[in-house]
C-alpha cells in the first residue's frame, strides 16, 4: 500500500530550457508510456494525471536568452516555475504531487510548493550537487543551478519565482550519490555546511546505513520531499540522461533507498526528471524510474 495512504497527483513539466542537451521535454510522455499511472495504482494509491503545464518551446523564444554564458532561458523557466506553483497549489491539502520532468529546474517550482504547505525536508538524489550559482557555473543551464536557488543563491527572477517559502533552511536538505561536483559547488556545500551523502559514503557504509543517516539528520521535519534525478543512477542502467556520469546506483541500491524513504512514512512529494527519451533505448530508463516511483510510494514484494 502507499504508505501514505494518500492520493497521487501526477502533473508533467515538459521543460528542456534548462538543459545543455535537448529531448528533456518528452520526460513526461516517456513516463507516461512507461505505465506510470498504472504502476502507481498498483501500490494501492489513487493517481489522479493532470497532464502538463505548459512550457514555451524552444523555438519560439528569442536566440538572445539561450546564448552560452548568461543563465540561458531565466525568464522562461521563472514563468515556469510559477505555473508550476499555481497548479500544484490547486490540488488538495492532502495530495501527493508526482512531478515528471523534464529537465531538474522544474524541482524550483515543486520544491517551493512543497515548503509552502509546511517545513520540508528535501532528499536531492543526483549525480551532481546542482548547486551553481550564475557566477560560477561554468555552461549557464539551470538545471545545474535550482538547489543553490531553493537555498537561496542565485538569480533573482528565479528565486522571486520560488515565492516566500525558500529558502529552505541548510539543514532540511540532503544530498544523495553525488559523485560530480564543480569548485563552486564544493564551495557552497562547505559555506552551507550542507549533507551530501556521496558515492563513497554508499561504498564504504553501504547504501542502508547511508539512507538511515539522511532520514535521521530530516528527523525535525514532517515532510519529506524526494526529488529523484535520473543520473543518480548507473548510466548501464538508465541511459536516457543528458549528463550521465559513471560509477551510480544499482538497480538494487536505488530500490532499497526507495523502498526505506516508503517504510519511513513522511513522504510528502516527488519529482522524477531528467529522462531523456532521445538518448535512451528503448524507454529503458524511463521504466526504471517508473518503478523506483512505485518503490518510493510503498510497492512491496510481500
Ligand atoms: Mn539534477
Amino acid at each position: 500500500m502507499n504508505p501514505t495512504r494518500r492520493p497521487l497527483h501526477v502533473l508533467g513539466v515538459p521543460m528542456d530550457l534548462g538543459a545543455g542537451r535537448r529531448g528533456v521535454d518528452m520526460g513526461p510522455s516517456a513516463l507516461r508510456l512507461a505505465r506510470l499511472a498504472d504502476t502507481l495504482r498498483d501500490t494501492g494509491a489513487r493517481v489522479v494525471d493532470h497532464g502538463n503545464v505548459e512550457v514555451p518551446v524552444v523555438e519560439t523564444l528569442p536566440a538572445s536568452q539561450g546564448t552560452p554564458g548568461a543563465v540561458r532561458f531565466v525568464e522562461a523557466i521563472a514563468a515556469t516555475t510559477i505555473r508550476t506553483r499555481e497548479a500544484l497549489a490547486s490540488l488538495a491539502d492532502d495530495a501527493t504531487p508526482v512531478l515528471l520532468g523534464g529537465d531538474h529546474s522544474v524541482s524550483l517550482g515543486s520544491v517551493a510548493h512543497s515548503s509552502e504547505r509546511g517545513r520540508t525536508g528535501v532528499l536531492w538524489i543526483d549525480a551532481h550537487g546542482d548547486l551553481n550559482t550564475p557566477e560560477n557555473s561554468p555552461s549557464g543551464n539551470v538545471h545545474g543551478m535550482p538547489l543553490a536557488h531553493l537555498l537561496g543563491r542565485g538569480d533573482e527572477r528565479l528565486l522571486a519565482a520560488c515565492g516566500e517559502a525558500v529558502p529552505l533552511r541548510p539543514e532540511d536538505v540532503v544530498l544523495i550519490g553525488v559523485r560530480s561536483l564543480d569548485p563552486g559547488e564544493r564551495q557552497l556545500v562547505g559555506q552551507l555546511g550542507l549533507r551530501v551523502l556521496t558515492m563513497s559514503d554508499i561504498d564504504q557504509r553501504g547504501l542502508s546505513a547511508v539512507a538511515d543517516s539522511a532520514l535521521e539528520a530530516l528527523a525535525h521535519v514532517e515532510r519529506l520531499h524526494v526529488s529523484l534525478d535520473a543520473d543518480v543512477l548507473d548510466p548501464a542502467l538508465a541511459p536516457g540522461v543528458g549528463t550521465p556520469v559513471v560509477g551510480g546506483l544499482t538497480y538494487r541500491e536505488a530500490h532499497l533507498l526507495m523502498e526505506l524513504i516508503a517504510l519511513d512514512g513522511r513522504l510528502s512529494g516527488l519529482d522524477l526528471v531528467e529522462v531523456n527519451p532521445t538518448l535512451d533505448a528503448q524507454n529503458r530508463t524511463a521504466s526504471v524510474m517508473v518503478e523506483l516511483a512505485a518503490s518510493v510510494m510503498g510497492k512491496r514484494i510481500l
